[in-house]
């Protein structure tokens, strides 16, 4: 069978852990998107896996203000949960490998915090380690506690922004897919609305309202997700949104070019 491309693929953090409570797995979804990532590399599709922190970074991170860069004030505290949080996200890294050998299927991590160098998506580090073949090891890295090259210090550097770079410049990219928790993709206005619908085709410049959790989040939540999204549509052709709890979708989209989610034009 032919090689059919590459998927970029991310693990939104609120599908792979519980984001309300601090270090809590959801190892059912994580298991259940494994075995269609296993369909998909059957299928012959090169993948490139990436995935969110959830309750693994964003309490902590919130807490002790990482994304501000330093804070005299409380320094010490911030080099201690620096720390703890890089160690938290190779746990849940761990978690993603585990249920990929569970499938048989071999891959690593590789960890932001010793590659990759300031924030947002002009961040730098060579990103050609993901650049693999078919049959080779699946490459996974995942949004981390980073250094930066100006007085803050550090920073954090979101798995949407990785998202960015991977879709962008490794080759043959024809699909970049974001996996949601708890929706079926964008939806009109926030989900907890009872009437909110889901947006088939979101293209910039779409207004929606989103109900970007700042309480929680220290990145940027569904509002990065979509500037990001729209401008990696720039250059690749099918960049969706769907609800990772319905894993089967991803498949269905690959076979028959649509499925419930949303499509991001540029
Ligand atoms: O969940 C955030 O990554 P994201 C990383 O992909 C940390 O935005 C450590 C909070």
């Amino acid at each position: 069978m032919s090689d059919k491309g590459r998927i970029v693929i991310k693990l939104g953090g609120g599908l792979i852990t519980k984001k309300n409570k601090i270090k809590t797995l959801n190892k059912y979804a994580i298991n259940k998107v494994c075995e269609s990532i296993k369909i998909l590399i059957e299928e012959n599709y090169k993948i490139i896996i990436v995935h969110g922190a959830g309750s693994y970074g964003h309490i902590l991170s919130k807490e002790m203000r990482i994304s501000e860069g330093v804070r005299q004030e409380i320094y010490e505290k911030q080099i201690k949960a620096i720390k703890q949080i890089r160690e938290n996200m190779r746990e849940l890294n761990d978690e993603v490998i585990d249920s990929l050998e569970r499938v048989n299927i071999d891959s690593m991590g590789f960890p932001p915090s010793i590659w990759a160098k300031n924030t947002g998506k002009k961040f730098t580090g060579d990103i050609e380690i993901f650049n693999k073949n078919i049959g080779e090891i699946i490459p996974i890295c995942y949004g981390d506690v980073v250094q930066r090259d100006d007085e803050k210090e550090f920073g954090i550097l979101s798995g949407d922004d990785l998202m960015y770079r991977l879709s962008i410049e490794i080759p043959e990219v024809n699909y970049t897919i974001f996996l949601l928790g708890d929706v079926d993709g964008v939806m009109d206005q926030p989900p907890e609305n009872l009437d909110a619908k889901l947006v088939s085709l979101w293209k910039k410049n779409d207004f929606i309202r989103t109900s970007h959790n700042s309480e929680i989040d220290v990145t940027g939540g569904m509002d990065l997700k979509l500037i990001r999204a729209s401008e990696i549509a720039k250059k690749v052709d099918n960049v969706w949104f769907i609800n990772g709890n319905y894993p089967e979708r991803i498949i269905q989209l690959i076979r028959t070019g649509s499925t419930i989610g949303t499509k991001i034009n540029p």
